[in-house]
């Protein structure tokens, strides 16, 4: 099935991914519209699991706007934590917090353990969905070790805990491009710009 519209939903309401993703994906061929274009889209309430999540983000796109749709579903998982917060990151500690607020909530439960291990890795499990045609998943991880406590203002999340394994820097002390070319969310979305580009006139 050939794809005739270029244009491509980034599903996310997110605006760290968005500019992640436009970076990553990046194509004279396509051009990338963002939700606020598009302010009548509803997704449903997210589950625990990344792939579901993120399928569902990019089907309920595609469906409402009849436009190719991208959307990932990410998280951090903590070592010590058991994997926790994962899939719920974006909600951990509660709703309203600030990104600065949820990290500092993470350092403080890590805190509480004492002297644990500082082991963690991001995930990203990016969906691509066609109108009217298939999905696409794909999954990233980036392993490496949280601060203890935050370092750097660029980037989002809890970007400012977390340094890359071999690096001595926090993601938010990386560039954008640095970042994009070793982080969870580069590995997924460059899987799925190859499946874009095989489903479509890109190819
Ligand atoms: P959308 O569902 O609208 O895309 P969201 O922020 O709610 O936005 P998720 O449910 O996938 O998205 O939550 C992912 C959370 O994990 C995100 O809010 C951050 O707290 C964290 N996270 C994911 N990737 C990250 C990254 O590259 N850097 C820092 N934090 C990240």
């Amino acid at each position: 099935m050939k794809i005739r519209e270029n244009r491509v939903l980034i599903a996310t309401t997110n605006l760290g991914k968005l500019e992640e993703f436009k970076r990553i994906l990046e194509t004279p061929k396509c051009t990338f519209v963002g939700l606020d274009e598009f302010p009548q889209v509803k997704f449903p309430p997210e589950g625990q699991s990344y792939f579901e999540n993120a399928r569902i983000k990019a089907r309920t796109a595609a469906r409402q706007t009849g436009l190719v749709s991208v959307a990932d579903d990410s998280g951090l998982e903590v070592l010590a934590l058991g994997g926790r917060p994962g899939p719920l990151s974006a909600r951990y500690g509660g709703p309203g917090l600030s990104d600065f607020e949820r990290s500092a909530y993470l350092l403080s439960e890590l805190e509480t353990l004492g002297s644990v291990s500082r082991l963690a890795r991001f995930v990203c499990v990016a969906a691509l969905a066609i109108p009217d045609g298939p999905s696409f998943t794909e999954k990233g991880i980036c392993r490496g070790v949280l601060l203890q406590e935050a370092s750097g203002t660029k980037g989002f999340g809890y970007d400012p805990l977390f340094v890359p394994e071999g690096h001595e820097r926090s993601f938010a002390e990386f560039s954008k491009n640095e970042k994009n070319q070793i982080s969870h969310r580069g590995i997924a979305l460059r899987a799925i710009s190859a499946h874009l580009r095989k489903e479509s006139f890109l190819s």
